[in-house]
């Protein structure tokens, strides 16, 4: 029935709505350009190679686990350098405890994951941390963290230098 289409609008006309603020009107769709360029921002530092010394970090993310249970980091470090070069770890200001780790499937199936001391980047390669294999387990954050956002860790290299990388704070159930 057609009147069914404009029933509700009918009634809708008699309630009493309360506007907001003109200026307040006015101004949103410059917050919402503002937001949007943040987003764009955020997007492209996410996925832009980011290169220091020759180590270069991508596809550099972070599986977001609510009420502050350890989160996971993963990324890809290229080594365009003609030395092998060594992760060792990482700090962060985001989170208190930052460890090196590595998922392994038992033999009984089940999955474990052990610390480990450093992880070889050879030279004209790179090393994958990746969901079921190496990654950087993130404890303690420091302020509650919510997907969508970054995440700041600084990597430490066995040389001594460091690498910061902004990681992409991705929802629970994505796998890359
Ligand atoms: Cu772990």
């Amino acid at each position: 029935m057609t009147c069914d289409n404009w029933l509700p609008m009918s009634r809708n006309s008699n309630d009493s709505v309360t506007m907001p603020p003109r200026s307040a009107v006015s101004r949103f769709p410059v917050v919402l350009l503002s937001l949007l360029g943040l987003i764009a921002f955020l997007a492209s530092s996410a996925t832009a190679e980011q290169t220091v010394f020759g180590i270069s970090a991508q596809r550099a993310w972070v599986r977001w686990m609510p009420a502050g249970l350890p989160m996971a980091g993963y990324l890809t470090l290229h080594n365009g350098s003609t030395a092998d070069v060594f992760l060792t770890g990482a700090s962060s200001p985001d989170f208190a405890t930052v460890e090196l780790h590595q998922s392994t499937t038992g033999a009984d199936g089940a999955a474990h994951m052990k610390r480990v001391e450093r992880l070889a980047i050879p030279a004209g390669g790179h090393a994958t941390l990746q969901p079921g294999d190496y990654h950087l387990m993130l404890m303690q954050p420091r302020h509650s963290i919510a997907p969508g956002e970054m995440v700041t860790l600084q990597l430490t290299l066995d040389d001594g230098r460091s690498l910061t990388v902004e990681f992409l704070v991705k929802p629970a159930d994505q796998d890359a």
